[in-house]
């Protein structure tokens, strides 16, 4: 079959992977690009190795029709795709370096006519300020001879697929040539609206989607704690207020992960430090929670001898096996260093890190069960079966995610984030004096 033209993507990761293959079974020839030598030979033997549903049987299938393959080199081809993480440096910014190294890398390989797209997340002005000065090495006129553009993905892990084909898409060149030419490569799967911008303002658009979200977040994060002071229970309060039509408070929960939620808003902190107030602060709010989670977690054991904590989830959200950032990794670290007894299971993780065990392994004999990621599985765990396995019955629901009532029903305490009602040892203490004694004298749990 004619192909469509040849495209080079630069990373391989949770988005690289996903695009070169939606690229592949749409016609093109694609080349996918990968510093590391095992994730390229997975590849190359029509496997994966990320998480994400519906991903697995489309890369064995376009390697198998040879329409995609992975090198550690870039080749020739009509468009190059960079989608290479930009994580945080130490202070917070954007760490470019992956980006510019990949700008870099193609630069022998670009010729008249071709075309750049930088998908990663970039902070404000870094296609006009930093990218393009590298490929102005070259000696093609950007523009007119080589097009630039920056077209950020903006998918939720977990549902890819069917996000890069069915949601709407930023479109920003350096000026319109480029952004056409990038329309036009789209249009072969993308059925979502297509919007033309300017690179800069393409950048800011991912930027504040991921910020609006952190900032809600950290909203309802912060009315949970508030939830508990006044007494009430802020899910049903946030599912309460999502009645009325123009309203849409978050969840809260055990901190924000992922690399683009506690990441993104830094970047436009670090680019407009002094204005970014309200960003700022959400991140903090968000970044505080582990420590809420591990206070919780001493009080609910505090009259427990050696107490054994069954951690179940560390993923940064549930059902993927993505640990970036993943706040319940910090609750881990922090439990560990206070010499907590701690068993871990994660049935979407495989990580030798963490010593990870099964659920019946975790449980038995635990005073605890944290619940860290609501993975589909962790509904249907069995409260009799984790009756039987463990020493005492309590489970710190972070998510929200087990039916409370029937956990009860059981025999379990069950605790919330934000919730007052289940939790008795505050009625008798107050919300924040964790570590103190009842009348007796004796630390109650
Ligand atoms: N979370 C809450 N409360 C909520 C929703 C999420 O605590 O109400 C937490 C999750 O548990 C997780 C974190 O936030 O720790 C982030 O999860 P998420 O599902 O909100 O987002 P990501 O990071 O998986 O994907 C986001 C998406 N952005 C938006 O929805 C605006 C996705 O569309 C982007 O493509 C992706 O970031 C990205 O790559 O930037």
């Amino acid at each position: 079959m004619q192909k469509r033209g040849k495209i080079c993507v630069i990373g391989l990761g949770y988005i690289g992977l996903p695009t070169a293959t939606m690229f592949a079974v749409n016609g093109f020839e694609v080349v996918g690009v990968d510093v590391q030598e095992k994730v390229v030979d997975i590849i190359n033997n029509g496997g994966i190795h990320i998480e994400e549903p519906g991903l697995a049987e489309m890369v064995q299938g376009a390697v198998m029709e040879q329409n995609l393959k992975a090198s550690t080199t870039p080749e020739e081809a009509d468009t190059f795709i960079i989608a290479v993480p930009t994580p945080l440096t130490e202070v917070k910014g954007a760490d470019l370096s992956y980006v510019e190294a990949a700008a870099r890398n193609i630069l022998p390989y670009l010729k008249k006519g071709d075309l750049v797209i930088v998908e990663s997340t970039i902070s404000p002005r870094t296609t006009t300020d930093v990218v393009a000065p590298i490929l102005n090495k070259g000696n093609l006129e950007l523009g007119e001879e080589l097009y630039l553009a920056h077209c950020p993905e903006r998918v939720l892990p977990g549902k890819i697929i069917n996000e890069l084909t069915n949601n709407n898409r930023i479109i920003g060149g350096i000026n319109e040539k480029s952004a056409l030419k990038a329309r036009k490569l789209y249009s072969s799967f993308v059925q979502g609206e297509m919007y033309l911008t300017d690179a800069t303002t393409a950048e800011m658009v991912k930027l504040m989607e991921n910020t609006y979200r952190d900032v809600n977040i950290a909203l309802a994060n912060e009315l949970a704690l508030i939830a508990e002071e006044i007494e009430i229970d802020v899910w049903e309060a946030v599912e309460l207020a999502n009645k009325h039509p123009r309203v849409n408070v978050h969840l809260p929960g055990p901190g924000v992960g992922g690399h683009c939620l506690a990441v993104d808003p830094w970047f436009i902190v670090e680019s407009s430090p002094e204005l970014a107030k309200l960003i700022t602060l959400s991140r903090n709010i968000n970044d505080s929670m582990p420590e809420y989670v591990v206070e919780k977690v001493k009080s609910l054991t505090r009259n427990i001898e050696e107490p054994k904590i069954a951690i179940c989830g560390i993923t940064y959200k549930g059902n993927v096996d993505d640990l970036r950032e993943s706040p319940i990794l910090d609750v881990i670290d922090n439990l560990f260093k206070d010499g907590f007894k701690l068993s871990i299971h994660d049935p979407h993780v495989e990580d030798s890190i963490y010593n990870l065990v099964d659920l019946e392994s975790a449980l038995a004999e635990a005073d605890l069960i944290l619940l860290g990621a609501d993975h589909n599985e962790f509904k249907d765990i069995d409260p009799e079966l984790a009756a039987e396995l463990m020493n005492t019955k309590k489970v710190f629901d972070t998510k929200n995610i087990i039916d409370h009532d029937l956990w009860q029903e059981k025999g379990f305490k069950t605790y919330k984030i934000g919730d007052f009602s289940n939790n008795d040892w505050q009625k008798k203490y107050g919300i924040n004096e964790f570590n103190l004694q009842d009348e007796s004298g004796v630390a109650e749990a």
